[in-house]
């Protein structure tokens, strides 16, 4: 049934090992989620940072938390400050540490402590390549991401850039936990489409929490 009102209930799909799809799990929290992106980005911009190797990324970022995870001359790495402003990033919202830590418990992780906050923001034909994420200090922690706007083509591969990829749509709400030994797999989204959503307008936005340090 079409889904107005974001009160259909979630569902949890298996993914792979250490991988749960937590389905609509924040959609009844879509616009409040929302309404705290928008707050953090009028005080720290969205930016397309450079890569190291000199390239603009599609995708525009900003953070919360005690640190935010951005790139320069020295590479990927966490920082304490934002480099746009040199002011520290936002706390984390109540309400995204709570999600966060409720969508990791859900999936088998306790104790998930997110201290780092991406939020990457895609308009049409913006995405990411594949990549792993190993800057952060433990890789046992998972990492939990939430969809919001937009739905994309996720790429969900292997452990090395050559593998096979298996592609699935994350929609507006969903939530997924990457853990275990799906933690340092390779993932990209594939270039978004453009569409309008209905409290996100043109644009996809996904929340990360990680464990940093
Ligand atoms: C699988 N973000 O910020 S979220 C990223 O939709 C990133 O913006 C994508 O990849 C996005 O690093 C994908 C899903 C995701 C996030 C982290 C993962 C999948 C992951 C870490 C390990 C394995
Ligand atoms: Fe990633």
């Amino acid at each position: 049934m079409l889904d107005l009102f974001g009160d259909e209930a979630p569902w949890v799909e298996p993914l792979a090992e250490g991988a749960v799809i937590l389905r609509r799990r924040a959609r009844q929290q879509g616009a409040a989620l929302l309404a705290s992106i928008a707050q953090i980005a009028a005080q720290h911009p969205f930016q397309h940072l450079i890569t190291p190797g000199g390239y603009r990324m599609s995708v525009a970022m900003t953070n919360c938390g005690d640190l935010g995870w951005s790139s320069g001359r020295r590479g990927y790495h966490y920082s304490d400050v934002d480099s746009f402003n040199g002011r520290r990033w936002p706390a984390m919202p109540q309400g995204f540490l709570l999600l966060a830590q409720q969508a990791a418990q859900e999936a088998g992780f306790t104790d998930f402590q997110p201290d780092a906050c991406l939020i990457n923001r895609y308009e049409p034909g913006a995405r990411l390549s594949l990549h792993q994420d190993k800057d952060e200090k433990d890789l046992r922690q998972p990492i939990v991401s939430v969809s919001l706007g937009l739905p994309a083509q996720f790429q969900f591969g292997g452990f090395a850039r050559g593998d096979g990829v298996q592609r699935l749509l994350l929609e507006h709400g969903d939530v997924v936990v990457w853990g275990g030994p799906s933690r340092l797999r390779f993932h990209g989204i594939l270039p978004l489409k453009p569409g309008e959503h209905p409290l996100a307008g043109p644009y996809r936005y996904n929340l990360t929490f990680r464990r940093a340090r």
